[in-house]
This record gives C-alpha cells, structure tokens and sequence, in this order.
C-alpha cells in the first residue's frame, strides 16, 4: 500500500485576477504610524486550505508579501480581515497576526456555535472585530438573527463589528445595523454607484446612517472596484470619499484591499491606491486621522 500525500491545493478560478508583484512608488508618504485599515491574507492554500464552501478560489497571497508591500508603501500597521474564501477557519488569519509581533489586528468571521475559548484565543492573537458580510456572490446572507446571536458575545469583547454590503440592500438591514451595541465598520463606503450624485438617494441615506449613528465607522477604500472612470485616479470615487472623510473626520479608515479579491475589470497598482489619499483626504489633519488616529483608537487602543 502507497501512503497518500495530501491532496494539492485546488487551482485559482480561471478569470482570478493576480496582485500586481511589482507596484509603483506611491509619490504620497504617509505619517508615521499610518495603518492599512483593509487588506487580507489567502492561504498558502496547502498550509490553510481554502474552505469547501467558498465562492471564489484566489492565487495565494502571503502574509510575507503583505508584510513586504505595507514596507514599501510607507504603512507600519495593518488590520487583516478574514476573507471570505476562509469561510469561518480563521487559522491564516491568525498566523499573520502572531508572525507580526503587534502590528497587525485582525478581523474574523465566527459563527454563532463558537466556544468562549475560541474567541479567547482570537482575541489573545489580536483579533478586535468579526465581519457580517451580506454580498451574495461572497457568502450566502443570513436573516437577522442569526447575526444578532453574536453581538453581545463580541461587544462583552469589546470588539466591533465590520459590515459589507451592496447599497441596495442598505434598507433592508437598517434595523439590524442600527441596533448594534458595538462600533461598526462599513466596507468600502457601502458601495455607492458612483454614477449617481452625492445627495442622490442611495449615499443619501448611507450618510444618515452614520450622521444619525455615532457608533457607525465607515472605510474609504475600495475606488478601484466602484469606479467607472478607472484608474489611476478613480476620478469618480474621490468626491464620495472625500465627502466622508471631510463630514465624518473620526469615523473613516483606509485600506488598500490587497490583494483585490474578484477583481475582473483590471489589477489596481497599490502605489497608484496610496496616491489617492492626499486627493480624498486634503490636510495633513485629515490624514492623520484617517491613517493613523481612528485606526489606532479602534484597533490598538479600544477599551477592553
Ligand atoms: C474585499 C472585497 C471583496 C472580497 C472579500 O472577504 C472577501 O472575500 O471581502 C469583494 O470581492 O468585493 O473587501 O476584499
């Protein structure tokens, strides 16, 4: 009898995009201590295998190339959210947070069955938040309970909770969102079609829901999957984010969303992201909140 080797890790889906290995210099430095709010870890599928009931199969993307890419583009810190092709097996997650000796916080999915002592151990290697995500080509949404189960387990944490949905589907969670207890982060500025005006109805009400809710974070990334007018500047984006940045100058962080899971029209260049900031964020102030205080505050500093 052959002893059987482990079966290879699955092949990436035929239309998977790769990172780009070899962005530009990004012309903006950030400040000192400034955090990449938003990028994720895949694999290496045969260490972590992928979960059987994911929607997309990525390439890798190391914990050693993220390290490597925030050094190059100026970030000291960064705040690793578990990706959806992890389902709820947060172990590469958690070797990226303990590889990087504090300077990294992560954000996990758990689902309601989760042990004490499973949280324990995620919050002891520097997990501060879970994510909800509602993208049906992501995960398949649950109805409202079946989130509300985890709230008070994640809030006597002293976590928060990260939220990603399609603008549409706003309304239909007002309910749930707005009766957190905990801070919660939305993703990617809820999506807005940048196609309509700033005080069209869809951004309209995503700005009630944080002018009328303090505890409601939200993070001004994403431009390179909302634009239509595409890259390098993601013209279009910008008066979405700046908008947010300047209404909501304590609330809003920042990420780079490496590696870019799903992108389909092209492969952002993370130094041509970087020099997005200083467009969306325009004084010094404003980018020092954005990229080192509200990050610092959420990630490092949050009452326990
Ligand atoms: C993002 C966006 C996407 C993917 C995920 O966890 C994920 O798989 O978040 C997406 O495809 O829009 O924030 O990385």
């Amino acid at each position: 009898m052959t002893a059987q080797s482990p079966a290879p890790p699955p092949l990436p889906d035929a239309d998977w995009l790769p990172f780009d290995p070899d962005p530009g210099k990004p012309a903006y430095r950030p400040p000192a201590g400034a955090v990449d709010a938003h990028c994720h870890v895949f694999g290496p599928g045969d260490v972590f295998p992928y979960a059987p009931e994911r929607k997309y199969t990525p390439t890798d993307a190391s914990k050693e190339q993220l390290f490597a890419l925030r050094d190059f583009l100026g970030f000291e810190r960064s705040v690793i959210v578990q990706a959806t092709c992890h389902g709820a097996d947060n172990r590469a997650l958690v070797d990226a947070l303990l590889a990087d000796d504090g300077r990294s916080r992560g954000v996990a999915t758990v689902r309601p069955q989760v042990s004490a002592a499973e949280l324990a151990d995620l919050d002891a290697a520097g997990v501060r938040g879970i994510r909800f995500n509602f993208v049906r080509r992501l995960a398949d949404p649950k109805p409202d309970d079946y989130y509300r189960r985890l709230v008070d387990r994640v809030a006597e944490l002293g976590w928060h909770i990260v939220v990603y949905f399609e603008a549409p589907d706003l309304a239909e969670r007002w309910d749930l969102f707005t009766s957190l207890p905990t801070p919660v982060v939305v993703d990617h500025m809820g999506r807005p079609d940048v196609t309509q005006p700033l005080d069209g109805p869809g951004f309209s009400l995503f700005q009630r829901l944080l002018s009328e809710h303090e505890n409601v974070w939200c993070k001004v990334s994403g431009p390179e999957r909302l634009s239509k007018s595409g890259p390098p500047r993601y013209a279009d984006v910008a008066p979405f984010a700046q908008h947010l940045v300047e209404t909501f100058p304590d609330r809003v962080l920042w990420g780079t969303d490496w590696p870019h899971p799903n992108m389909k029209s092209h492969m952002p260049d993370d130094g041509a992201l970087v020099d997005v900031i200083p467009r969306i964020a325009r004084t010094d102030d404003l980018r020092r909140r954005l990229l080192v205080d509200n990050p610092l505050r959420l990630y490092w500093e949050a009452s326990r």
